[in-house]
């Protein structure tokens, strides 16, 4: 008898942590888009030189749109762009090619022979630049024509890095897994909303060059495969913010199935467990508590039925908080408007409910995970933690 009145007790406190979290996410969800000061333009109209950086190695779904729109940016100062592949055989050299001949800028193709990944790429592409301002862009995002321009603008308001994340929207048609995949992914927006979580997300973000030249994070690069990592600690080192830019957030238009979504996300949370152990911890106690919500509700409700009700909150919470977030990510600029349907925030919305179980999934099988496969490259935990202490992070 006592055991069964303290398991209830601890069932029930559960069910008020549960709650209480998804209702305190939500708070902060409406307060962020609220008290937003939109990233205003330049007064004075000096915008410095950049040089845009994009490595890139396979066929992306859309690279031939989302280089195009790289390429194709309103922005006032003078830009050069730096693509670095790691052999001219990559089918994307003939593409990337091409595409340059279509654009009237300075654009180069450097081809790191040999190169073993992103972070020895982007290493050998710094050696290239010659630009006030870097920035970094990944082959799989699609942007609008002022993403550079507002970037930019944000580092010349005062921040050692400006930021900002992506959004996964269908390409061609859409399948549960392309939206669990754009589901699993809004956390990462949660973290960038969050100053404390923020991190200089490599798909696109801008940074000083002197502060890049200052720390030698060139040579850091090539032993970290998250230059996300690498970057963001030094930013901090320097004592300057990373501004998160949401107006400049973009858009991977991909289609994928439930199971390269999954394996998609655990390549994500296992650079998050290599690199950020704490987060990692942090991010599989909350799921938990999510994902064991339902269950204990359902077997409180033999005691009494409205039990369900506070079980479902969290649910319900959670998904409200999507739709405004995405909501709030429509009204940013008639670029995401036309993009994002209404249909689609709303399936996205609702499809949030299953996140928890597909993210909490995901977990599990990150904490099993010895070897990811990126870009057809296999990366094993003891080759990231070898090549990490090799150049650990002054
Ligand atoms: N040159 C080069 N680029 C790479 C390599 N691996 C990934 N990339 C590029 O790095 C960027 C990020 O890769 P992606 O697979 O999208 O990583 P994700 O954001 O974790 O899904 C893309 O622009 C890729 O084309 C590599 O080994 N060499
Ligand atoms: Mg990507």
């Amino acid at each position: 008898m006592m055991i069964l009145l303290a398991l209830v007790i601890l069932g029930v406190l559960i069910i008020i942590a549960s709650v209480l979290s998804s209702l305190l996410s939500l708070y902060f969800e409406i307060k962020y888009w609220r008290g937003r000061r939109r990233a205003g333009e330049l007064i004075n109209g000096n915008y410095p030189w950049v040089t845009v950086i994009m490595p890139v190695r396979g066929l992306d779904q859309n690279i031939k749109g989302n280089i195009a729109s790289v390429l194709d940016q309103d922005y006032p100062g003078r830009r050069n762009y730096i693509f670095v592949l790691d052999s001219d055989d990559d089918p994307a050299y003939g593409i990337i090619k091409d595409l340059i001949k279509g654009f009237n800028v300075d654009a180069s193709v450097l081809i790191n022979r040999g190169g073993r990944s992103k972070g020895e790429a982007l290493a050998f592409a710094l050696s290239h630049v010659d630009g006030e301002i870097v920035v970094f862009v990944d082959s799989d995002a699609l942007v609008h024509r002022h993403w550079l321009r507002n970037l930019v603008s944000s580092l010349v308001k005062g921040s050692g890095a400006a930021t900002t994340y992506r959004f996964y929207v269908p390409l061609r048609r859409l399948s549960l897994g392309s939206l669990l995949r754009a589901s699993f992914n809004m956390i990462g927006i949660t973290a960038m909303q969050n100053p404390v979580a923020r991190f200089t997300w490599g798909g696109s973000t801008a940074i000083w060059k002197w502060i890049l030249d200052k720390w030698r994070i060139r040579d850091y690069l090539p032993y970290y495969l998250s230059d996300d990592y690498v970057i963001t600690h030094f930013v901090h080192r320097e004592g300057l913010a990373i501004d998160f830019v949401p107006e400049s957030l973009v858009l991977t238009l991909e289609d994928v199935s439930i199971k390269e979504a999954f394996t998609w996300s655990v390549r994500q949370l296992w650079y998050v467990r290599v690199y950020g152990f704490r987060g990692f911890l942090l991010y599989a106690a909350s799921y938990t508590l999510y994902v064991v919500t339902l269950p204990i509700a359902i077997a409180l409700s033999f005691i009494n039925a409205w039990f369900i009700v506070p079980g479902l909150l969290p649910f319900i919470f959670g998904v409200v908080k999507d739709y405004i977030r995405i909501s709030g990510i429509k009204a940013l600029d008639r670029f995401y408007g036309i993009n994002i349907t209404r249909g689609y925030s709303t399936l996205l919305a609702l499809i949030s409910i299953l996140n928890v179980y597909f993210s909490w999934l995901a977990i599990i099988k990150t904490m099993f995970t010895k070897s990811i496969n990126w870009r057809g490259r296999e990366f094993t935990v003891m080759d990231a933690i070898r090549l990490m202490k090799e150049r650990p992070l002054e």
